[in-house]
């Protein structure tokens, strides 16, 4: 749908102000940024994690009397999905020697790994090989590879500046050492990142960086990677079998408390399997479709935090989920397209954001905490007041797109910027003429389960990498740094649970007696009536259906 009459006349401010803005710009002139001491008031009183009332306890598990979003609390004080009673370990439906749980960017680098280093590897995956955040990320990737210009001592300063200096310092070193290393991986694989033509790659600033290291192929680099790396995956078939539309529920343990495999559910069939192994690397990725507080959401349809779940379960703490991403600018109008992301590039290249006066109120490279808090501020009534009203009554914040031409020559926007410029076409709006409304979407789960540098759980033979762990990104990551994090630890857990069968022996008598025991520490707790969890699928159903369905999808297989 294009821009209705009233935001039209809206969009005529937009226009006034553009020329000014863009010979500022060409000047070097920019707004000025929030303070660091002022950083803090911002984010306290207008980012959605410091909303009260918005965070509990847990009352259960590893890390009980942690306070973080009530959707994950839901989450962890459920039950299982299934009855343990009622699966049958004695007959593996798979056996391999590592078992993968995801199949986006960390699970696929993983499985990689494991089998150049000997391994037979299963991926199991909720739905397609390759249907995860990694695919819909835009921007970029980070890595300090222009030698003389940049440093991985400033892209690991970058990383605890953005992370609030509370990253895990060894997790933030090894994602920085490692990142030359990820790209020139991905290039020998074939990933095609853009470049000028003398051969030299593209480059552009993010958000809290100090150094332009962005790598990026156009608006669309999270799709170049997957797609690369899938087919390297599918080229190592007598290694690696993937089964697609098969979930993992629970972990299976052995005897003396190794991980040891994962029952997974087919969800055509509703079947339980058990796919034992001698390792399992947990890659499941995030958890947008949570909508925590209500928030839209850039992430793909099987966010739910299923690896979360299962490993806590298992007795692995989590932390810094305290904290989550909200992405500065997803599209708040076209509704049809809401939540979908809009990646920081647009900022990176030099498209200003702009209040319903068509007046800049914010510096668009701040980290993306205060980047968005700032935009919540400038939209709500308890704000600034300065929103842009879209037709179905929320509000928005103009990116003014059409800059990027004026500034970088005519078609740069269709060139460098092809996903949005033709998911906007479908609506009638051309982004090079006409700026987008945004506003922040839930992105990132910046925290996790707990890891070391080898990707080792806590628990023997569970490695975890990706967005499912926690900590080298502190309390905020910084744009480029989420494909950096799948690529180096997804490589890095397919190194080191290689390395752990071949030290290791035979895996003893399984068995889900941890489930069973999380089952009645929820019992015991009082948490009152509990969900069931993993939750698999998000449920989009209004209440009145809800209220029908009496099946045992819906219910699990509980009793
Ligand atoms: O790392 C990200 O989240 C990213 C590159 C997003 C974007 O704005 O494109």
């Amino acid at each position: 749908m294009p821009y209705p009459e009233p935001l039209k006349i809206l969009l005529e401010k937009v226009v006034a102000t553009r020329p000014a803005r863009v010979e500022k710009k060409k000047n070097g002139e920019e707004f000025t940024a929030v303070k660091l001491e002022e950083r803090d008031t911002i984010l306290n009183n207008f980012h959605p994690d410091f909303i009260e009332g918005t965070r509990r306890k847990i009352r259960v598990g590893p890390s009980k009397g942690y306070a973080i979003s009530n959707e994950f609390v839901d989450l962890l004080e459920s039950k299982s999905r299934m009855n343990p009673d009622l699966v049958n370990l004695s007959q593996p439906d798979y056996e391999t020697d590592i078992l993968v749980i995801g199949a986006g960017g960390a699970g696929t680098a993983a499985a990689i790994l494991a089998a150049e280093n000997g391994a037979r590897v299963l991926i199991a995956t909720k739905l397609r090989h390759g249907d995860a955040n990694t695919m819909m990320a835009e921007g970029g990737i980070q890595a300090a590879d222009k030698v003389g210009k940049d440093s991985p001592y400033y892209h690991y300063l970058d990383v605890l500046g953005g992370g609030h200096f509370v990253n895990d310092p060894e997790l933030a070193y090894t994602l920085v050492m490692n990142a030359p290393d990820a790209i020139r991986w991905l290039e020998d694989l074939g990933a095609s990142f853009s470049k000028y033509e003398d051969g030299r790659m593209k480059t552009m600033h993010g958000g809290g960086t100090c150094r332009k290291r962005m790598h990026y192929a156009a608006d669309i680099t999270g799709a170049e990677i997957m797609k690369t790396i899938r087919d390297e995956a599918r080229n190592h078939e007598d290694m690696i079998d993937v089964i697609e539309f098969c979930p993992a529920v629970e972990l299976v343990l052995d005897e003396h408390g190794r991980c040891a495999g994962a029952v997974l559910y087919n969800l055509e069939t509703s079947e339980y399997y058990f796919a034992k192994a001698k390792a399992v690397i947990m890659a499941t990725g995030g958890s947008g479709r949570l909508h925590i507080q209500g928030f839209m959401t850039t992430n793909h349809y099987g966010a739910t935090a299923d690896g979360i779940v299962m490993a806590y379960r298992a007795g692995v703490p989590v932390s810094f989920l305290h904290t989550v991403q909200y992405h500065p600018t997803g599209v708040v109008f076209p509704e049809q397209a809401e939540g979908i992301l809009i990646t920081e590039k647009f900022r990176g290249a030099g498209a200003n954001l702009l209040n319903i006066h068509g007046e800049q109120f914010v510096y668009e490279r701040e980290p993306r905490d205060v980047e968005a808090a700032c935009i919540i501020r400038e939209c709500s009534p308890e704000g600034r007041g300065n929103g842009i009203p879209t037709p179905t009554g929320k509000y928005g914040i103009w990116l003014d797109s059409p800059m990027i031409d004026m500034l970088k020559g005519e078609g740069t926007v269709r060139k460098e910027f092809p996903g949005k410029h033709i998911l906007f076409r479908r609506f009638g709006i051309d982004i090079s003429k006409e700026p987008m409304l945004i506003h922040p979407t839930l992105h990132y789960q910046n925290g996790g389960l707990d890891i070391n540098s080898k990707c080792e759980t806590n628990v023997p033979g569970l490695f975890a990498a990706g967005e499912v762990s926690g900590g080298v990104h502190g309390e905020n990551r910084l744009m480029g740094n989420s494909l950096l994090d799948v690529i180096v630890f997804g490589r890095l857990a397919g190194e080191f649970a290689s390395e752990f069968i071949r030290e290791n022996g035979e895996i003893g008598a399984v068995n889900l007696d941890h489930v069973r025991r999380y089952n009645d520490e929820v019992e015991a707790a009082g948490t009152g009536e509990t969900g069931i969890a993993p939750m698999l699928l998000p449920d989009y159903s209004n209440p009145e259906v809800k209220e029908k369905q009496l099946t045992k999808d819906y219910f699990g297989t509980l009793s």
